[in-house]
């Protein structure tokens, strides 16, 4: 396994409230980090332009220079890590930074549409400024990696999609809108909602999508929103869903990523301090990390 490096996204831009912006810092400063036991370094953390500290924006138009910036940014720093042999773990902030990150990974793959993802996440994600209510970014990222939004965010490195329909999977679904679930229906990706996890449990859907993103693709990644997980076990995120994911049965299933050549990435996002509760989140996430990258034979 390649040494482990974090970069932090320290930007609630993408959301309707902004208190991610806080949470690769708190996430960093835990002292969970310590306990890992497999190497790691923490590359960098990237903060927004301004922070809402220094100016009040609305969700939307008024925050897209924001996006835009942070996501050029975090996809420069996932490529460089990637050129240098290591393993790129990105910790948010707002899912929103996901059009950075994976625009970097497959740019530098030359994986441009032949790059898997599994997209764990309570929601679809998959909304275009016309179809979204909230306007905030975070609801959008993947409908941008497949091609529908701002030019400037779908052509973040090069012109066109980075991502093809046919390599996602999205896993414990359970809140979106009409437009968002069209668009994803229309492109014919699979979807795996929360009664299909609670149909036939988390291990064998897990199983079936690593499948998935690895037939006719050169790598996969897999982006982690907290918001997937039920609300009792990780209650700091800021768009809370409940009957969502449970930990005992997540956490099992990824150790399947273990020492996998094709798993090129990882995302962790959306953590809220201010919504946490006794460190359960930052919690979660040490043993999401653990599960993936732990050198222990289990
Ligand atoms: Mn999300």
């Amino acid at each position: 396994m390649k040494n482990i490096t974090f970069i932090g996204s320290a930007s609630g831009w993408g959301a309707q409230i902004r208190e991610t912006e806080k949470g690769p810092k708190a996430f960093k400063e835990s002292g969970v980090l310590s306990s890992l036991d497999f190497p790691w370094t923490w590359k960098e953390t990237l903060y927004p332009l301004k922070t809402s500290q220094e100016v009040t924006l609305s969700p939307g138009l008024e925050t897209l220079p924001y996006m835009e910036d942070m996501c050029v940014r975090m996809s420069q720093s996932v490529e460089e890590t990637l050129q240098q042999q290591e393993f790129p773990v990105v910790i948010g902030g707002d899912h929103g930074i996901a059009m950075g990150t994976w625009s970097g990974v497959t740019h530098h793959l030359k994986a441009k549409g032949e790059f898997g993802l599994i997209w764990i996440d309570a929601h679809m994600d998959a909304h275009t400024l016309e179809t979204t209510p909230s306007q905030a970014y975070h609801g959008m990222p993947l409908a941008v990696l497949l091609g529908f939004g701002e030019d400037s965010l779908v052509n973040l490195l090069r012109e066109g999609p980075a991502l093809n329909p046919a390599h996602i999977c999205l896993i414990g679904i359970r809140s979106f809108e009409e437009g968002e679930a069209a668009l994803l229906k229309h492109l014919g990706v699979r979807v795996y909602f929360m009664k299909d996890v609670q149909a036939n449990g988390f291990k064998a859907i897990f199983e079936e999508a690593l499948d998935h993103v690895k037939q006719g693709t050169k790598g996969f990644g897999v982006s982690i929103d907290l918001d997937g997980f039920d609300p009792t076990e990780a209650p700091g995120v800021g768009t809370p869903e409940p009957e969502g994911l449970k930990a005992a049965e997540v956490i099992p299933a990824l150790s399947l990523l273990q020492h996998d050549p094709f798993f090129k990435a990882l995302e962790i996002v959306e953590y809220n301090t201010d919504r946490d509760k006794d460190n359960k989140t930052i919690f979660l996430m040490r043993d999401l990390l653990s599960a993936i990258f732990s050198r222990k034979e289990k």
